[in-house]
């Protein structure tokens, strides 16, 4: 049962990636918009989470789970938004991004693998298999900040 559910989560974000891939935006501010707003959930469930693997929110198992799967299935929709033209407007979205698209690439994936190691985590009720592995996942929101996001 446990592995179908991590199949069923698997896929479903699977779907969701791939369906975000073929995604095109009419307008520039649509793409910015689009990946703000993915953040900006991400942010939440990821601020949810390390609030009990700070120990500043009652640990929940349940909730932690649920967390740590919608991060990691929002994870990789904000980058199919970077197309060619949204650095400009209302973005902190830094040149680098386009110039040094490889390093971008690679921080992308690397905050991906992170959290989903944390959904893995989750998955197990522990509260300290959870804290063993937001570091390294706070740690990858925060390097992609430092380098591609102004301030
Ligand atoms: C968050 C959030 C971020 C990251 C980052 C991790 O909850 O909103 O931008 O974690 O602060 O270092």
């Amino acid at each position: 049962m446990k592995f179908l559910g991590t199949l069923a989560v698997a896929t479903a974000a699977l779907t969701l990636a791939s369906t975000a891939s073929a995604q095109s935006f009419q307008k520039p501010e649509d793409a910015v918009r689009y990946r703000q707003g993915a953040f900006r959930v991400l942010a939440a469930h990821f601020g949810a989470l390390g609030a009990m693997a700070n120990n500043r929110a009652p640990f929940d198992a349940q909730a932690a789970a649920r967390h740590a799967d919608v991060i990691a299935a929002i994870a990789p929709l904000p980058f199919h938004a970077f197309t060619a033209g949204t650095d400009k407007g209302e973005t902190r979205a830094r040149g680098e991004i386009w110039s040094e698209q490889a390093k971008f690439r690679g921080a992308a994936e690397k905050m991906q693998a992170e959290v989903t190691k944390l959904a893995a985590a989750a998955k197990t009720g522990n509260l300290d298999n959870i804290k063993a592995t937001f570091g390294a996942a706070a740690g990858s929101c925060k390097a992609c900040h430092d380098d591609f996001r102004r301030d």
